[in-house]
Protein backbone atom coordinates (compact mmCIF):
# COMPACT_ATOMS: atom_id res chain seq x y z
CA UNK A 1 0.00 0.00 0.00
CA UNK A 2 1.26 3.21 -0.69
CA UNK A 3 2.42 5.06 2.25
CA UNK A 4 0.92 9.03 2.49
CA UNK A 5 1.34 11.90 4.70
CA UNK A 6 -1.15 12.50 7.31
CA UNK A 7 -3.52 15.76 6.29
CA UNK A 8 -6.35 17.71 7.87
CA UNK A 9 -9.60 18.93 5.79
CA UNK A 10 -11.71 21.33 6.86
CA UNK A 11 -15.48 21.45 6.74
CA UNK A 12 -16.67 25.34 6.19
CA UNK A 13 -19.40 25.21 8.59
CA UNK A 14 -21.25 28.16 6.72
CA UNK A 15 -20.49 26.96 3.07
CA UNK A 16 -20.29 23.30 4.26
CA UNK A 17 -17.56 22.72 1.33
CA UNK A 18 -14.16 20.92 1.72
CA UNK A 19 -11.31 22.96 2.41
CA UNK A 20 -9.05 22.46 0.14
CA UNK A 21 -11.10 20.61 -2.61
CA UNK A 22 -9.19 18.50 -5.02
CA UNK A 23 -12.15 17.40 -7.07
CA UNK A 24 -14.99 18.86 -7.56
CA UNK A 25 -18.25 16.82 -9.69
CA UNK A 26 -21.13 18.62 -11.19
CA UNK A 27 -23.97 16.82 -12.33
CA UNK A 28 -26.28 18.87 -14.20
CA UNK A 29 -29.96 17.78 -15.27
CA UNK A 30 -28.06 16.90 -18.92
CA UNK A 31 -26.16 14.65 -17.40
CA UNK A 32 -29.05 12.76 -15.88
CA UNK A 33 -31.14 11.43 -18.88
CA UNK A 34 -32.85 8.61 -17.93
CA UNK A 35 -32.40 8.74 -14.11
CA UNK A 36 -35.84 10.49 -13.42
CA UNK A 37 -38.93 8.59 -14.33
CA UNK A 38 -41.12 11.13 -15.93
CA UNK A 39 -39.15 11.42 -18.72
CA UNK A 40 -41.93 13.86 -20.33
CA UNK A 41 -41.33 16.32 -17.34
CA UNK A 42 -37.56 15.89 -17.57
CA UNK A 43 -37.43 16.91 -21.46
CA UNK A 44 -39.62 20.03 -20.58
CA UNK A 45 -37.43 20.75 -17.48
CA UNK A 46 -34.19 20.32 -19.20
CA UNK A 47 -35.55 22.53 -22.16
CA UNK A 48 -36.16 25.47 -19.89
CA UNK A 49 -32.82 25.58 -18.12
CA UNK A 50 -29.97 22.89 -17.65
CA UNK A 51 -29.86 23.56 -13.98
CA UNK A 52 -27.39 21.98 -11.31
CA UNK A 53 -28.86 19.04 -9.61
CA UNK A 54 -25.44 18.46 -7.13
CA UNK A 55 -22.03 18.61 -6.71
CA UNK A 56 -19.48 16.31 -5.02
CA UNK A 57 -16.09 17.92 -3.51
CA UNK A 58 -13.59 15.14 -3.08
CA UNK A 59 -9.99 14.64 -1.09
CA UNK A 60 -8.41 12.57 -3.73
CA UNK A 61 -6.32 9.40 -1.55
CA UNK A 62 -4.89 6.91 -3.68
CA UNK A 63 -7.37 4.74 -5.00
CA UNK A 64 -6.58 1.50 -2.56
CA UNK A 65 -7.66 -1.02 0.14
CA UNK A 66 -6.88 0.75 3.34
CA UNK A 67 -7.37 4.44 2.18
CA UNK A 68 -10.21 6.37 3.14
CA UNK A 69 -11.91 8.39 0.68
CA UNK A 70 -14.26 11.74 2.04
CA UNK A 71 -16.08 13.86 0.28
CA UNK A 72 -19.12 16.12 0.43
CA UNK A 73 -22.24 16.22 -1.60
CA UNK A 74 -24.74 19.03 -2.12
CA UNK A 75 -28.06 18.28 -3.74
CA UNK A 76 -29.84 21.38 -4.76
CA UNK A 77 -33.63 21.76 -4.10
CA UNK A 78 -35.73 20.56 -6.98
CA UNK A 79 -37.85 18.31 -8.58
CA UNK A 80 -38.45 16.91 -11.99
CA UNK A 81 -42.28 16.19 -12.41
CA UNK A 82 -42.88 15.33 -8.68
CA UNK A 83 -39.75 13.22 -8.27
CA UNK A 84 -37.47 15.26 -6.21
CA UNK A 85 -33.52 15.80 -7.06
CA UNK A 86 -31.96 13.23 -6.19
CA UNK A 87 -27.96 11.70 -6.62
CA UNK A 88 -27.58 9.02 -9.86
CA UNK A 89 -27.33 6.29 -7.16
CA UNK A 90 -24.68 3.08 -7.56
CA UNK A 91 -23.44 0.56 -5.89
CA UNK A 92 -19.64 -0.47 -5.02
CA UNK A 93 -17.88 -2.01 -7.54
CA UNK A 94 -16.07 -3.56 -4.77
CA UNK A 95 -19.78 -4.41 -3.77
CA UNK A 96 -18.60 -5.95 -0.30
CA UNK A 97 -17.57 -1.78 0.72
CA UNK A 98 -19.40 -0.14 3.20
CA UNK A 99 -19.64 3.96 3.64
CA UNK A 100 -20.94 6.21 6.21
CA UNK A 101 -23.13 9.49 4.97
CA UNK A 102 -22.97 12.43 8.08
CA UNK A 103 -26.05 15.11 7.41
CA UNK A 104 -24.78 18.75 7.64
CA UNK A 105 -27.19 20.19 6.45
CA UNK A 106 -31.04 20.37 4.98
CA UNK A 107 -33.19 17.60 4.59
CA UNK A 108 -33.79 14.52 2.29
CA UNK A 109 -33.48 10.58 2.23
CA UNK A 110 -30.68 7.78 1.74
CA UNK A 111 -32.41 5.09 -0.42
CA UNK A 112 -31.00 1.16 -0.23
CA UNK A 113 -31.91 -1.06 -2.55
CA UNK A 114 -30.26 -4.73 -1.53
CA UNK A 115 -29.18 -7.29 -4.49
CA UNK A 116 -32.19 -9.21 -3.40
CA UNK A 117 -34.04 -6.20 -3.78
CA UNK A 118 -35.30 -5.26 -0.23
CA UNK A 119 -35.49 -1.42 0.19
CA UNK A 120 -34.76 0.79 2.91
CA UNK A 121 -35.38 4.60 3.19
CA UNK A 122 -32.98 6.21 6.05
CA UNK A 123 -34.33 9.57 6.75
CA UNK A 124 -31.66 12.43 6.82
CA UNK A 125 -31.55 15.84 9.06
CA UNK A 126 -28.39 17.65 10.20
CA UNK A 127 -26.54 15.08 12.57
CA UNK A 128 -28.20 12.18 11.46
CA UNK A 129 -25.49 9.29 10.72
CA UNK A 130 -27.02 6.49 7.71
CA UNK A 131 -24.77 3.04 7.70
CA UNK A 132 -24.94 2.00 4.08
CA UNK A 133 -23.63 -1.34 4.77
CA UNK A 134 -21.74 -3.58 2.19
CA UNK A 135 -23.67 -4.66 -1.03
CA UNK A 136 -26.66 -2.25 -0.73
CA UNK A 137 -26.84 -0.07 -3.55
CA UNK A 138 -27.63 3.63 -2.13
CA UNK A 139 -28.79 6.78 -3.96
CA UNK A 140 -29.75 10.12 -1.67
CA UNK A 141 -32.46 12.75 -2.44
CA UNK A 142 -33.63 15.81 -1.18
CA UNK A 143 -36.86 16.61 -0.37
CA UNK A 144 -36.52 19.86 1.26
CA UNK A 145 -36.46 23.30 0.32
CA UNK A 146 -32.76 23.98 0.75
CA UNK A 147 -29.69 22.52 -0.04
CA UNK A 148 -29.09 19.36 1.30
CA UNK A 149 -25.40 18.59 2.03
CA UNK A 150 -23.67 15.42 3.48
CA UNK A 151 -20.32 14.25 4.25
CA UNK A 152 -19.08 10.91 3.23
CA UNK A 153 -16.64 8.30 4.41
CA UNK A 154 -15.89 4.81 2.23
CA UNK A 155 -12.96 2.98 1.17
CA UNK A 156 -11.17 4.67 -1.50
CA UNK A 157 -10.86 1.15 -3.62
CA UNK A 158 -14.76 1.00 -3.54
CA UNK A 159 -15.20 2.37 -7.38
CA UNK A 160 -18.53 3.04 -8.55
CA UNK A 161 -20.92 1.00 -10.55
CA UNK A 162 -23.54 3.57 -12.11
CA UNK A 163 -24.91 0.65 -15.06
CA UNK A 164 -26.52 -1.13 -13.15
CA UNK A 165 -29.09 1.41 -11.81
CA UNK A 166 -28.56 3.64 -14.93
CA UNK A 167 -30.20 0.54 -17.16
CA UNK A 168 -32.29 -0.93 -14.16
CA UNK A 169 -32.89 2.10 -11.77
CA UNK A 170 -34.17 1.57 -8.18
CA UNK A 171 -37.60 -0.35 -7.61
CA UNK A 172 -38.91 2.39 -5.58
CA UNK A 173 -38.51 6.70 -6.08
CA UNK A 174 -39.09 9.41 -3.90
CA UNK A 175 -42.22 12.10 -5.11
CA UNK A 176 -43.98 14.33 -3.48
CA UNK A 177 -47.24 13.53 -2.84
CA UNK A 178 -49.90 16.23 -1.24
CA UNK A 179 -47.35 18.10 -0.69
CA UNK A 180 -45.24 15.48 1.58
CA UNK A 181 -42.41 13.00 0.45
CA UNK A 182 -43.84 9.66 -0.68
CA UNK A 183 -41.68 6.24 -1.29
CA UNK A 184 -43.93 4.87 -4.64
CA UNK A 185 -42.99 1.96 -7.20
CA UNK A 186 -40.92 3.03 -9.52
CA UNK A 187 -43.56 3.77 -12.38
CA UNK A 188 -41.05 2.73 -15.25
CA UNK A 189 -40.76 -0.76 -13.54
CA UNK A 190 -43.44 -2.96 -13.87
CA UNK A 191 -44.74 -5.11 -10.61
CA UNK A 192 -41.49 -3.21 -8.81
C1 LIG B 1 -21.14 9.45 -2.50
C2 LIG B 1 -21.74 9.73 -3.89
C3 LIG B 1 -22.21 11.16 -4.11
C4 LIG B 1 -22.82 11.37 -5.51
O1 LIG B 1 -19.97 10.19 -2.33
O2 LIG B 1 -20.77 9.37 -4.86
O3 LIG B 1 -23.17 11.49 -3.14
O4 LIG B 1 -23.72 10.35 -5.83
P1 LIG B 1 -23.49 9.45 -7.14
O5 LIG B 1 -22.10 8.87 -7.00
O6 LIG B 1 -24.53 8.38 -7.06
O7 LIG B 1 -23.60 10.33 -8.33
C5 LIG B 1 -20.92 7.95 -2.43
O8 LIG B 1 -21.85 7.22 -2.20
N1 LIG B 1 -19.70 7.50 -2.70
O9 LIG B 1 -19.42 6.18 -2.69
ZN1 LIG C 1 -21.18 5.06 -2.42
Amino acid sequence: MKIIKPFSTKIDLNKEILIPCDTLTTRKLSDMKGYFYDEKAYDKALTKEDSIVYEVYDRTVPQEEGQLAQSITVIHPGKVGNEYYMTKGHFHAIVGTAEVYLCLKGKGYILLQSPQNEVSLIEMKPGIICYTPPYWAHRSINTGKEEFIFFVVYPAHAGHDYKTIEEKGFLKVVVEKNKKPALIKNPKIPNS
